[in-house]
C-alpha cells in the first residue's frame, strides 16, 4: 500500500507546526518537526543541542547535515507508520534531495509538498503573539524574525520549484481560521 508521506511547507509563522497537529490525527501520520527535534537536543543539553541553540536564537538555518542525519534516524525508527508529516524539513535543497534519496529507496516517496501562503507582516504578528507565552526567544526579537523570512525567502522558497518539477506542489490560502485552513488542506489531500 502506498503511504502518504507530506511535505507541509511554508515560511515561519505560516501554521505548519498548528496545522500538523489535525493532520497527523485524522491521517495517522508520524509527525516529524525538525524544529521540535532540535529544541529537544537544546533541552536536554546535548552536544548537538548547545551547537544548534546559538544558531537558531540569531534565526538562521542549522547545518544540512545535524537535520538530515536526525530525520534519517527517525524514519527508520518508524519503518511501519503509514505515513510522515514533515514539518519544517525540508528547508534546503540538500535536506529536499536527502529526503527524495532516503524515500525513494524505500519505495515511499513523497507524496505532495502543501505549501500554506501567509504575507510577511502577518507572520511577524503571529510569531511575536506567540513570543509573549511560548518562551522561545527566537520569537521575541523583531530582527531575528526578519532574520528568519530572509533565509526562508532566501534559501527554502526555491524549494517549491523543486517539488512543482515533480508535480507535487500544491498552494494552499494560509490566512483565516486554523480550522478552514485544517478544511482546506484535507481537501487537497483528498
Ligand atoms: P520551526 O520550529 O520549524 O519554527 P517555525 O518556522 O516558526 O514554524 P512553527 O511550525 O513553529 O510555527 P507555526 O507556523 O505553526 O523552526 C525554528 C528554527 O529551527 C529555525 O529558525 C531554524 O533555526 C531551526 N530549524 C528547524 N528546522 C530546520 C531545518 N530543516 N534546517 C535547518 N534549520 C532548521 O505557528 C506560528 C504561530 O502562528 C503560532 O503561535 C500559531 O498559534 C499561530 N497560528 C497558526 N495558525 C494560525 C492562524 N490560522 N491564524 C492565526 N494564528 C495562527
Amino acid at each position: 500500500m502506498n503511504k502518504l508521506n507530506i511535505v507541509l511547507f511554508g515560511p515561519p509563522g505560516a501554521g505548519k507546526g498548528t496545522q500538523s497537529e489535525f493532520l497527523i490525527k485524522k491521517f495517522g501520520l508520524v509527525h516529524l518537526s525538525t524544529g521540535d527535534l532540535l529544541r529537544a537536543e537544546i533541552k536536554d543539553e546535548t552536544p548537538l543541542g548547545l551547537q544548534a541553540q546559538e544558531i537558531m536564537s540569531r534565526g538562521e538555518l542549522v547545518s544540512d547535515h545535524i537535520v538530515i542525519g536526525m530525520i534519517r534516524n527517525r524514519i527508520d525508527a518508524n519503518n511501519t507508520a503509514p505515513g510522515f508529516i514533515f514539518d519544517g524539513f525540508p528547508r534546503t535543497k540538500a535536506q529536499a534531495e536527502a529526503l527524495d534519496e532516503m524515500l525513494n529507496a524505500k519505495s515511499q516517496p513523497i507524496t505532495a509538498m502543501l505549501a500554506l501562503e501567509v504575507p510577511g507582516p502577518e507572520l511577524v504578528r503571529r510569531l511575536l503573539k506567540r513570543g509573549e507565552t511560548s518562551g522561545r526567544s527566537d520569537d521575541r526579537d523583531e530582527q531575528v524574525i526578519a532574520n528568519r523570512i530572509a533565509e526562508y525567502e532566501q534559501k527554502t522558497s526555491p524549494l517549491k520549484d523543486y517539488y512543482s518539477a515533480q508535480g507535487k506542489y500544491k498552494g494552499i490560502n494560509g490566512v483565516g481560521s486554523v480550522a478552514d485552513i485544517t478544511e482546506r488542506l484535507v481537501e487537497v489531500i483528498g
